[in-house]
């Protein structure tokens, strides 16, 4: 197994580099090797005081999450021991921390005497994001350090920290400006030379004693993490066994939060995060467009269309950095777009998350113009323009006219055929779509698609442009749709027909929020508007197939102009100003109505029917793009889901879920409902495979 730690001698301090690329992953063999230092040193008269770093671009990146699913092998150190030993040390020990210090590699850093870090490291307990607590003493040690609301915003909050937040917050003791390490040797050899009292984390009594005095410091954590915790198990176990950090002694502390991190370890909920971590990065893995693959650098970048999405897509790159030129038919058009970007913008200030100063510098990376020309320097143009061909095919022609040689033509269409477009350019191999999610600037999806002329140089430059954009970007092929939208359609579609035969919108859109989605899908299409998918409907009507059944009523509530939040009214009535949905009896009106011309019996429908009614269909779409090679693989499905619908984390995404509850399950299921409803819901042939050789989407490709 990887993983070793190096030992240099500098004049009495012993170096310790933590040493398992690529970031230095605490491996079972790693924590053996760093116990087995720490031992030698201790014993070593010649070492008068000791230095841990990490080899290479950081400190440590934490426990090696690919070891969680295999039990340790026997007689594994125990990275809590290592660090008790280490903290113990009647030697100095002092981190020198750069890159990254997250999870584990921070909770050796606290188990150190003194912590230094240079400019840009991050550092952090991001345990929480992968379904489990931090389980090797942060949560015992970091609240005794810095206090017991900061370590519960740090530990439940899950992010890296900036090295000066870091020290500000006093997770470390010093921000150097020079070499790290000659700084950090140099403090260790000063610590012992000096002969003081070493800070240990772990015997800091004097903030969890405080906090003892104030109990309802974490029922009102609890309170204001609600919302953004619903449904995750993680959150409120970092906060029970911080809490036990200061009702329990630190040893009983350690053997709680033991307890609870294998808890944890050992849960779906975590197994699923963890899925997402890897899958994220799966993402980026393109078969046949290696790693090494040249893209274009991004300078510049243009959008044409400064609607919504074009306003969005446009500080998404003024937030990168990226100098961004939007073009539109009129002045006007410009104002209105451009006026909804500062106030977003101003909104974001508002709430403190933006310093007027940083808006400032973004909005001036935006340029505006109703001319073509003022493209030419581009790297990059992102189309976003109206969801008609013919419009855009129109654009793009003008932009191969306009565009330098070299620049990437990118498409936001939803649903349209990226090849059909390419068709009207003398570069099709220049032409990719780039797929952003409403609002764009927040959403963190960007379904790249790649058209069958797209280039590995185009592929290469949008995959890179979305990791810069802090994106994550997934790679699919041609269909209508994609893969986030189509889907989407069966899961609209299922939801739809239940409300005919009985179910209210109220009653689909409750049990899919419970089920952790983040609304409904009446919900959800009165905020997107219901008019962008009666528009997509009535381009698709002309090649419907007309002997499956389609529910007229998402139609018939866009003939009376109910488009949802923005008009007022949609699935659901709202009051002026309010965004609270309120049940409609004319929509219930329009819902029977439908069902009476369909000869639908209407009934109870209960609530344990909506998820597999509304899931399985879209899992097994899933299985037909994955079939199809419109997905590389089950994972990529997953993200997409994930990133652009808000499928709950903790269940890993549609595919995994899918594995989770078990291919034949859902196979029985689908086959049941195939019977009662028709073709539509027939089992996908690669599901009908899988459940058949007990196998998982998990397997496919592997
Ligand atoms: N374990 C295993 N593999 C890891 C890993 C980890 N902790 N971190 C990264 N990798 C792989 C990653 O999959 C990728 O592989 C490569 O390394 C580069 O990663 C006891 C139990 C550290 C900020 O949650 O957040 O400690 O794709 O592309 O952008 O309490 O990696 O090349 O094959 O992300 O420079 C807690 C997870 C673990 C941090 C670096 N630690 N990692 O970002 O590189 S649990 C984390 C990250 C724990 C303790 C508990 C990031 C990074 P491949 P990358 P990067």
């Amino acid at each position: 197994m990887p993983g070793s730690v190096e030992l240099e001698r500098h004049d009495g301090v012993a170096l310790l580099r933590l040493t398992n690329p690529p970031v230095n992953g605490l491996s079972f063999a790693m924590r053996a090797a760093l116990g087995d230092r720490i031992m030698e040193v201790l014993a070593d008269d010649g070492v008068a005081a000791i230095v841990v770093a990490g080899a290479g671009r950081m400190f440590c990146g934490g426990a090696d999450i690919r070891e969680f699913d295999a039990p340790p092998p026997p007689g594994a150190a125990s990275l809590p021991a290592v660090l008790a030993e280490m903290e113990a040390s009647r030697k100095p020990v002092v981190a020198a921390i750069h890159g990254v210090a997250a999870g584990g590699g921070l909770e050796v850093a606290l188990a150190c005497h003194v912590r230094l870090a240079v400019p840009g490291t991050r550092l952090g307990l991001p345990e929480v994001t992968l379904g489990i607590v931090p389980g090797a003493g942060g949560t015992q040690r970091l609240p005794r350090l810095i206090g017991v609301e900061p370590a519960l915003d740090v530990i439940v909050g899950g992010r890296l920290l900036a090295a000066e937040r870091a020290l500000a917050l006093g997770i470390v003791d010093q921000v150097v400006d020079g070499d790290l390490l000659d700084g950090a040797i140099a403090r260790a050899r000063q610590l012992a030379a000096d002969g003081g009292p070493l800070r240990r984390a772990s015997l800091l009594e004097e903030r969890v004693a405080e906090a003892r005095a104030r109990p309802g410091i974490f029922a009102a954590f609890r309170k204001q993490m609600a919302r953004r915790a619903r449904g995750f198990d993680a959150p409120y176990a970092c906060v029970e066994s911080v809490e036990n950090a200061v009702s329990l002694p630190f040893a009983e502390g350690m053997a709680a939060e033991r307890r609870i991190f294998e808890r944890l370890r050992a849960s779906d909920q975590s197994r699923a995060q963890r899925h997402a971590f890897f899958a994220e990065r799966e993402a980026t893995k393109i078969p046949d467009v290696p790693r090494a693959t040249p893209a274009l650098p991004v300078e510049r970048a243009a959008i044409v269309g400064c609607g919504t999405m074009g306003g969005g897509i446009a500080m998404t790159f003024a937030n990168a950095g990226i100098p961004v030129t939007v073009v539109d038919v009129s002045e006007e058009a410009l104002d209105k777009g451009l006026a909804v970007v500062a106030q977003n913008y101003a909104a974001t200030v508002a709430k403190g998350r933006l310093s007027q100063a940083a808006m400032d510098e973004r909005l001036a990376r935006i340029a505006r113009s109703v001319r073509y020309e003022d493209v030419r320097d581009a790297d990059i143009v992102v189309e976003a323009v109206f969801e008609r061909m013919e419009l855009k095919q129109e654009v793009f022609r003008r932009l191969d006219a306009a565009c330098k040689p070299d620049a990437v033509l990118a498409t936001n269409t939803s649903t349209l055929d990226v090849d059909e477009i390419a068709a009207t350019t003398s570069r099709p191999e220049s032409v990719i779509g780039t797929h952003f999610f409403s609002p764009a600037n927040v959403m963190r999806l960007m379904e790249n698609v790649r058209g069958r002329r797209s280039s590995p140089r185009t592929i290469a430059t949008v995959m890179q442009l979305a990791k810069r954009l802090g994106k994550v970007g997934v790679l699919v092929g041609v269909c209508d749709g994609f893969v986030g939208n189509r889907l989407l359609a069966p899961y609209l579609r299922e939801a739809e027909f239940l409300l005919e035969e009985g179910a209210p919108p109220q009653q689909v859109d409750r049990v899919l929020f419970e089920f952790g989605l983040p609304m409904g899908p009446f919900q959800m299409s009165d905020l997107a508007g219901n008019d962008v998918s009666w528009f997509i409907r009535q381009r698709q009507a002309a090649t419907r197939p007309a002997h499956l059944r389609y529910s007229p009523v998402a139609d018939r509530i866009c003939e009376r102009g109910r488009f949802g939040q923005k008009t007022g009214a949609g699935w659901y009535r709202y009051e002026p100003g309010s965004r609270t949905p309120v049940p409609d009896p004319l929509v219930e009106e329009l819902i029977a109505g439908a069902a009476a011309e369909a000869g639908i019996a209407r009934r109870a429908v209960g609530d344990d029917e909506i998820v597999p009614r509304c899931l399985y269909p879209l899992v097994n779409e899933g299985a037909k793009v994955l079939d199809e090679g419109i997905a590389l693989r089950a994972s990529d499905i997953d993200i997409v889901w994930m990133h652009g619908y808000g499928f709950p984390r903790y269940r890993g995404g549609p595919m995994f879920w899918a594995d989770l509850v078990g291919l034949r399950t859902i196979y029985d299921a689908l086959s049941r409902l195939h019977d009662e409803h028709g073709e539509r819901l027939e089992p996908a042939p690669l599901l009908k495979r899988l459940a058949e050789q007990g196998k998982e989407f998990g397997d496919v490709g592997s």
